[in-house]
């Protein structure tokens, strides 16, 4: 971190900001210009905050060379993070997984038909609403309770892990034999939630937010990091823009930086990236091209009569192609 301060400071103040700036255990130095005054300083910055420096009167810029995460960061962690989510399924380091299934558990009936024909076409973990965090209140809200009792129903007897989302932490001895916690775009910036997944040992999923970059995205995985659990997937879902032909951009590049600045896993939601279920399967090839590690993938049985998000949901057949294509590109891209 590089401190530039006014011209007419003086050495009182400068030591005063000094002393401070070193309590945070980082080593400072002083290089003292005919026009300006810098302060450089070494060590571990991420518990200081420029806004608060910016602000001081003797400060004239704070610029940061490092990023602000840690834990989160590949700097410190140059092998990918491979996070094993049950016996046979991990997600990370090249290992490329299939998440399927509703967008909401509606049924015994939909989850038994959805999770054995995801499970045939090669899906690895299954998904499943149970608590959904609805633009409006009026909308289907998930069956709850009920909903993570069906999804375990599904687990037993297909064998598959499974991830559902959480909205609230009051609900988390729900989620005891969940496999996944997901953490939906909505809740990206829920730090209290954030804190209270980081004293789990749970694999979380965390959405990037749909008006958050890249950099906050990291944040909310360092918040979930520093309480202890690292084992954090990170999920591009798509932003939202002026376009309107789909229902949010879809960020690819987000898969390659994301990938650069952080070990940890990155999969791809075509579906809620593009809210069209012809457009998830372009979508999806592209995902796996640019060395997305998984995909998430909305399939329903009956996707017109969906309680949530049919438009956008595969029918099991859809899905099959989706994944038979994805391995041709998986396969083209081995040694290249
Ligand atoms: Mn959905």
């Amino acid at each position: 971190m590089i401190i530039a301060l006014k011209k007419d400071t003086c050495r009182e103040e400068r030591e005063r900001l000094i002393t401070w700036l070193e309590s945070y255990g980082v080593r400072t130095h002083l290089s003292e210009g005919e026009f300006q005054t810098i302060i450089g300083l070494v060590g571990d910055t991420t518990r200081i905050d420029t806004d608060l420096i910016s602000g001081l009167e003797i400060v004239e810029s704070v610029t940061r060379i490092s990023e602000p995460f840690k834990k989160a960061n590949r700097k410190f962690h140059p092998d990918d993070t491979v996070i094993q989510v049950a016996e046979n399924v991990a997600v990370g380091g090249g290992q490329f997984q299939f998440i399927a299934g509703p967008c909401s558990v509606e049924s015994e009936e939909q989850m038994e038909t959805v999770a054995k024909a995801v499970k045939a076409s090669g899906a690895g973990i299954l998904r499943g609403g149970a608590f959904k965090p609805r633009t409006s209140p009026y909308d289907f809200q998930g069956l709850h309770e009920e909903g993570i009792r069906l999804l375990l129903e599904a687990k037993k007897r297909t064998g598959l892990p499974i991830i559902t989302e959480i909205m609230d932490i009051g609900h988390l001895p729900l989620f005891e034999q969940v496999d996944i916690i997901q953490v939906g775009a909505r809740n990206m910036q829920n730090f209290e939630l954030l804190k209270e997944l980081g004293k789990t040992d749970k694999p979380i999923l965390l959405k990037r937010g749909l008006a958050n970059n890249l950099k906050e995205l990291l944040m909310s995985a360092e918040y979930i990091m520093a309480g202890g659990n690292e084992r954090v997937i990170l999920c591009e879902r798509g932003v939202r823009t002026f376009e309107t032909y789909t229902r949010n951009t879809l960020d690819l590049s987000a898969v390659a930086v994301l990938h650069e600045l952080s070990h940890l896993p990155v999969v791809v939601d075509p579906s809620h990236a593009t809210g069209h279920a012809r457009y998830v399967k372009p979508m999806a090839l592209a995902a796996a091209a640019c060395g997305a590690d998984g995909l998430m993938i909305e399939v329903h049985n009956d996707p017109p009569h969906a309680r949530c998000d049919g438009p956008q949901s595969l029918t099991p057949e859809q899905f099959d192609d989706v994944v038979k294509s994805v391995r041709k590109v998986l396969d083209a891209l081995k040694g290249a």
